[in-house]
């Protein structure tokens, strides 16, 4: 397999994480990105003497940040082959009619904007070389609904169209653009879901062998790996314990 270069956004934590573990070989190069500088810092440690490592500490929200993180990458990180778009999260599960705007507000600027702002800031390099691969971490909360999901689905679908969208626009290049859709997962996402109720986060997981990150970059590495004619569009997989229900039936009293 030839080195490269791999952009990982929310490296801190969970599938972003995972991500890093996986790519980190002889030869590739790691540019690792999330708010918390400490928790890359320990990853860093963790992966000393696998790859090359670059951590930022970048917040995808701050357009400007973004700017200047990616203007600011030293030579031998500067052309990023794999851009892996994954930070992202959801807040609250409330109904639409009850759920706090600024929660709202957070996902569309991570979910959304963030995802925007690094493909836009990374991709003309990638056309310019000829030569690269956007992998989103959309959801099945992006094609399938349930009670609490609005916005944070909504996200989500936006990840899933942009992806191929993308597609569309790169058709004439050799960028490939592939979209991975996890359902459950065991991470950190529901502790933030639930911001910071542990007890809540762990149920979501109880009695359930849930998608792990490592199953997550598992997919990631295949995806980024196939030959380079082949590209993977979108890719769903869930837990064996995970599938869709019935709709929803309300029924009134006769
Ligand atoms: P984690 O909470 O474990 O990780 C989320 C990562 O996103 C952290 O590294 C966090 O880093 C980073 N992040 C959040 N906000 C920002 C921001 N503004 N700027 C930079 N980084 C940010 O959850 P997961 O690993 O599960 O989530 C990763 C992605 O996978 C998300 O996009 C999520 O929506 C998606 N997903 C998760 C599923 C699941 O069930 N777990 C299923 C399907 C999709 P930091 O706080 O340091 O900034
Ligand atoms: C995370 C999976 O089902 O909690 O995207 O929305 S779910």
């Amino acid at each position: 397999m030839n080195s490269q270069t791999i952009f990982i956004t929310g490296a801190s934590s969970g599938f972003g994480a995972a991500c890093a573990r996986i790519f980190a070989r002889p030869g590739n190069r790691l540019i690792l990105a999330a708010r918390h500088a400490d928790k890359l810092l320990q990853l860093q440690e963790e992966l000393r003497g696998t790859a090359a490592m670059r951590i930022i500490p970048l917040d995808v929200r701050d357009r400007a940040a973004v700017q200047r993180a990616v203007n600011e990458l030293p030579e031998q990180f500067s052309e990023v082959d794999v851009l892996i778009n994954n930070a992202g999260l959801a807040l609250g599960l409330e109904s639409a009619h009850q759920a706090s705007l600024d929660d709202w507000d957070t996902m569309v600027d991570t979910n959304i904007k963030g995802v925007m702002y690094c493909t836009r800031l990374i991709l003309p390099g990638m056309v310019e070389r000829n030569r690269g691969h956007i992998v989103n971490i959309g959801s099945t909360a992006g094609s399938w609904p349930y009670p609490g999901g609005n916005v944070y689905g909504g996200t989500k679908a936006f990840v899933t169209q942009f992806s191929r969208n993308l597609r569309c626009d790169l058709i004439g290049t050799k960028v490939r653009v592939t979209c991975i859709q996890p359902g459950m997962a065991e991470t950190g996402f529901s502790r933030t879901r639930f911001k910071g109720d542990e007890e809540k986060a762990a149920q979501v997981y109880a009695g359930v062998e849930a998608l792990t990150a490592a199953d997550i970059a598992d997919t990631v590495y295949w995806a980024v790996n196939r030959p380079a004619h082949v590209n993977i569009n979108t890719l769903e997989l869930m837990s064996i314990d995970q599938a869709w229900g019935p709709f929803a039936i309300n029924r009134n009293e006769t």
